[in-house]
């Protein structure tokens, strides 16, 4: 097959690479994409010629589409995931292992001939900003024109990358397909998939391999992949953080700013609190990211921030103009939409979006829907994909190949109990600990009972590239790459106490602007309020919380900081036993903090 390369890329390496995968899975034609608003349409035009994509209300939603995927194929495959280290122990007991060797000829046999009858695309993107030491670049291949518009939309794609690739530059390769390859004549299903899947991570080599899902986060290589499980492994081995955080600059009234990064689990409000609208007069957000942050520190001894990300691929269920008004905005025009219900109009609608459903809906199974039926409209895992830059709060610094300086680390989970709205760690060894405690009530993001809890180390436990146990001495280790007062502050935040009465005791949403007020005070240097010491960390007086305007009781206040020493050493017993897992690659500082712990909330 003759490739045009010649006005694409002269990078030997990427050539090669290239006509091997040809050669392995027989595509009809190669696509070497540019990039450009053109291609994109184009590609868009093809996928509503196909049915993949319906056009919705111009009206409503200008340079929008719906799509609906097969109902197989609606989140991430955690079960079908695999980290191939070289041995079963770099991988650890988080992450499912196969020997890579073994891998390799599975996935050789499954891409043999997957592409027969498609078009192989090749997406080079950066992901990070352009000629950012902290950006990486990566080429995917894939038979999927709804992936590459999905690329185009949350990385950096195309020319330019290829330009800052140059000749000899270094590129992850993520090798991607359906896994449904066409006989001649033969039609195409709206959302081809395979019911074998395999998202593969090679950390050694750096590569990616998916088969057979068509999902977002299974398909487009730059995110999960890449700037999480890849990432992390070559961040441990470089001296830097590449986290599941979202990055967010708060600005009090007097125009001092200070930037955050969160970690919560998936689906338990990170968009929302990157896009926060505070209820606080006087003061402002912006936003920089609300999935992925890659940290360094910089020259002056401070932790420095990038979104690798170019776009937002968010969970559009509950989100509204309540929850998330900045999203609404954002997702107003040129948003692709998939498995969320369509309105009789063209315009789209999820739970959550409204207190009451449209009469008439067509659900995300693409069948008739009505308020009657039982099961949701939309899937809950719908999503939208949107640029980052029609975010109406993104922040001036969003392209800076700097970053932003990072004055204090969050980590939340959804826990209907135990821990309080907001406390703050006492050092840096006791905030790795609490990262490497989180725990979370489980949401529709990955396949799974939703509400069971499970342990989520920094909520990165889909996302670790490497054996979690030496993940938290990396993080150990980083703290000790700068003098203490140069590091984040680390805090911990429930949104999601309930009282006895079984109702969650906090507003949520733009209220908590007033915990991130606390927390800009106390990461303050000096710090601008005292904070009062308990056994598990350091919390508000109540009077240093702004609640001003704000309908909270005391007896609700009073709730949503208890600390009941019982449900903590239950806490204590259920980490101990989950620390065992890591055995020899638990650190030494980890077990240091469980049995500090346990002490102080001893009888
Ligand atoms: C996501 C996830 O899609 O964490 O961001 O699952
Ligand atoms: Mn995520």
């Amino acid at each position: 097959m003759n490739i045009a390369f010649e006005s694409w890329s002269q990078h030997p390496q990427l050539k090669a690479w290239i006509e091997e995968m040809v050669q392995l899975c027989h595509p009809k034609e190669v696509h070497l994409c540019d990039g450009s608003k053109k291609e994109y349409d184009t590609l868009c035009q093809q996928l509503v010629e196909n049915k993949m994509f319906l056009p919705l209300n111009p009206q409503k939603r200008p340079g929008s589409f719906w799509c609906v995927s097969h109902p197989s194929d609606v989140a991430r495959v955690e079960d079908r995931t695999f980290i191939c280290s070289k041995t079963a122990e770099d991988a650890g007991p988080t992450n499912h292992w196969k020997n890579p060797e073994e891998m390799k000829h599975i996935l050789t046999k499954l891409f043999q001939g997957c592409m027969e009858g498609r078009v192989m695309y090749v997406v080079p993107f950066s992901m990070g900003p352009y000629g950012s030491k902290l950006s990486l670049l990566g080429v995917q291949i894939t038979d999927s024109p709804y992936a590459v518009v999905h690329m185009y939309i949350m990385t950096r794609m195309g020319k330019e990358a290829l330009k800052v690739l140059g000749e000899k530059g270094e590129f992850i390769p993520g090798m991607h397909s359906v896994g449904m390859p066409l006989k001649p004549g033969e039609q195409d299903s709206t959302w081809p998939c395979s019911s074998t899947k395999y998202i593969v991570q090679f950390p050694e080599e750096r590569s990616i391999w998916s088969y057979g899902s068509g999902y977002g986060g299974n398909a487009l290589l730059g995110k999960k992949c890449l700037a999480l499980r890849i990432a992390s492994a070559k961040a441990r081995d470089e001296g830097w953080l590449a986290e599941h955080m979202l990055i967010l600059g708060i600005t009090n009234p007097a125009g001092e700013k200070k930037y955050f990064v969160a970690a919560f689990p998936s689906s338990c409000g990170k968009t929302n609190l990157a896009m926060i609208t505070p209820t606080m007069p006087g003061w402002k957000t912006e936003c920089v990211g609300d999935d992925i942050a890659w940290m360094r520190f910089g020259a002056d001894g401070r932790l420095y921030a990038i979104n690798p990300e170019n776009g937002f691929f968010g969970v559009a269920p509950g989100t509204s103009m309540l929850s998330n008004p900045n999203a609404m905005k954002t997702i107003q025009k040129n948003t692709l939409y998939t498995n969320v219900a369509l309105t009789e109009d063209y315009d789209v609608w999820w739970e959550g979006m409204t207190p009451n459903p449209p009469e008439k809906l067509t659900s995300w199974k693409n069948t008739p829907w009505t308020p009657k039926m039982s099961e949701p409209a939309a899937h809950p895992n719908s999503r939208f994909t949107v640029p980052s830059q029609q975010c109406p709060i993104i922040s001036p610094s969003f392209n800076d190949p700097q970053g932003v300086p990072i004055s204090g680390i969050i980590f939340g989970g959804r826990r209907a109990s135990l821990a309080p709205l907001v406390y703050e760690t006492f050092d840096w060894e006791h905030g790795v600990f609490i990262g490497a405690s989180l725990s979370s009530e489980m949401t529709a993001a990955a396949k799974g009972t939703i509400g069971q809890l499970r342990h989520d180390p920094f909520a990165m436990l889909p996302f670790c590239g490497y054996n979690m146990g030496d993940y938290f001495g990396h993080w150990l280790e980083m703290g000790k790459k700068t003098q203490p007062q140069k590091l984040p502050k680390v805090f911990h935040v429930n949104w999601f106490k309930k009282g006895a009465d079984g109702k969650f005791l906090w507003p949520g949403y733009g209220e908590n602007a007033r915990v991130l007020k606390w927390m800009f005070d106390r990461v303050s240097q000096p710090s601008r309020v005292e904070a009062k010491k308990t056994p598990i960390g350091l919390i508000p007086h109540l009077e240093d919380l702004d609640l001003q305007g704000l309908s909270c009781s005391h007896q609700q206040l009073q709730e949503l900081f208890s600390i009941d020493k019982e449900q903590w050493r239950t806490e204590v017993v259920e980490l101990k036993k989950y620390f065992k897992i890591f055995q020899k690659h638990l650190p030494e500082g980890i077990q240091r903090q469980l049995q500090a712990l346990e002490e102080r909330v001893g009888v």
